[in-house]
């Protein structure tokens, strides 16, 4: 058994992990990441595009935004399109000049690896087995294996950013925590291209046929997504029935304009919404997917992600550098304030842009949910104080205060 002591032991090198990691090396709290899959296998996960101002910022703290401000781009507004009809919402003017940077995950996530192994910090991936133990005492610590051998972090903290699939949110025993969820009748069928997007923004579309998503990488690669019922599988999808279907669900000159190819990815994701609380349990605290779920419709995953990584690392700096004790119990209200506020964005969006066919969103007639979503587009959609309620979520309510 390798025996090794660290301040901060974070499982999961996705975003979250890696975010906190940089952030609270920058300021001295030394820290090791325990990763189950590969580096390029991290890197090969296609996920989210949009990144709010505040995790924009998070990343210019860590030191990882140079390529982020070269290669990314500010988008000053979104659209949506109802049956056909193309609505502006100018984020920019409706939020009084914030806007959101297209900036893919996988980018963020490869600036973030490569800053750590600039750095030295330590991360073993491809590990098996992570445990997480004692974390009710003062000495908690964590075992896995790697490259065939054992190893034990003896730690004061453990970060669990190890996703919805993770054994963070499962060490905390099943009577102390309480877990919320919503399945969602449907999937998005997304499909990464080597094609110029179909527009300058992104463009959230609702028809008949089902919701659809026109988003981008770069001026050279779109990322596109179609709703589909949860049965529906990858195989029964050849691009040529993609495309065609995304041309029928998006307003019909952008259709007409848009340019296809072959797809460089293919995959089905299916919605959820889902919270654990709380997000803290003696020594362990949970960030991200690990923690909760959103449906993407509202681009908030990851944004959720860096606004716990910044509540955290906020408390444990002034743990380490000022001796506050006392904002370590804060955390989990803290962070779920925010995070119930992104769930609550999440679903109504999904909510107001999606085909429920016969599922009840609540208990009404499918009639009556019909018209009470037409409602809810006509006024979010259609009128400036509407738009406004979208535009300052959208872009991202503050970060919880830690002081
Ligand atoms: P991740 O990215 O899932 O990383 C968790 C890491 O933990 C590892 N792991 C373990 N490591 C050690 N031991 C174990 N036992 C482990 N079990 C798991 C995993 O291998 C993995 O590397 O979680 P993190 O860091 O919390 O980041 C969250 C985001 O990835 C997620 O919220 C977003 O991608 C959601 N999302 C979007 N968010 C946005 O803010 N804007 C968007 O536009 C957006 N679009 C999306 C999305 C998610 C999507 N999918 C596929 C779910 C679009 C899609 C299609
Ligand atoms: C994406 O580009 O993958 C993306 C963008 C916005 C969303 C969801 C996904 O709301």
């Amino acid at each position: 058994m390798n025996t090794i002591r660290t301040p901060v032991a974070i499982i999961g090198a996705g975003p979250a992990g890696l975010l906190l990691g940089q952030l609270l090396a920058k300021q001295g709290v030394e820290n090791i990441i325990v990763e189950r899959v590969s580096g390029d296998y991290v890197l090969g996960r296609i996920r989210a595009g949009i990144l709010e101002q505040g995790l924009v910022k998070l990343l210019q703290e860590a030191g990882v935004s140079d390529r982020m401000f070269a290669e990314g781009e500010y988008h000053r507004g979104v659209e949506i399109a109802i049956d056909g009809k193309r609505v502006h919402i100018d984020l920019e003017n409706l939020t009084g000049g914030d806007q959101v940077m297209c900036y893919g995950q996988t980018e963020v996530t490869r600036d973030l690896m490569e800053a750590r192994a600039a750095a030295g910090l330590t991360s073993y991936y491809e590990s098996s087995d992570t445990q997480i133990h004692d974390i009710e005492s003062d000495a908690p610590y964590v075992t896995f294996s790697h490259d065939g051998e054992q190893y034990r972090l003896d730690c004061d903290f453990v970060a669990g950013c190890d996703g919805f699939h993770g054994v963070s949110r499962k060490t905390i025993p099943e009577a102390k925590r309480t877990e919320f969820e919503r399945v969602y009748p449907f999937g998005w069928l997304g499909v990464l291209s080597d094609t110029p997007p179909c527009n300058d923004e992104l463009i959230y579309a609702k028809s008949e046929r089902g919701f659809a998503l026109a988003s981008m990488r770069s001026k050279t690669r779109s990322r596109y997504y179609i709703q589909v019922p949860l049965t529906d599988s990858v195989e029964n999808w050849s691009d040529d029935a993609f495309w065609e279907e995304l041309k029928k669900r998006l307003p019909a000159d952008v259709a007409e304009t848009m340019i296809t190819g072959p797809s460089i990815e293919k995959s089905i994701a299916p919605l959820r919404s889902f919270v654990c609380e709380p997000m803290q349990y003696g020594k362990l605290y949970l960030l991200g997917d690990a923690a909760h779920i959103v449906p993407p419709t509202g681009a908030k995953g990851l944004n959720l992600a860096a606004s716990d990584v910044e509540t955290l690392y906020k408390i444990l700096t002034k743990f380490y550098k000022e001796g506050r004790a006392d904002l370590l119990r804060e955390y989990s209200e803290k962070a779920l304030k925010r995070v119930w506020a992104g769930e609550r964005f999440s679903w109504w969006m999904s909510n107001m842009l999606h085909d429920y066919g016969d599922e009840q969103i609540t208990a009404m007639s499918a009639e009556m949910q019909d018209r009470f979503m037409a409602s809810e587009r006509d006024y979010y959609f259609g009128t400036e104080e509407g738009k406004t309620v979208v535009a300052k979520q959208y872009v991202g309510l503050p970060y919880p205060t830690v002081e």
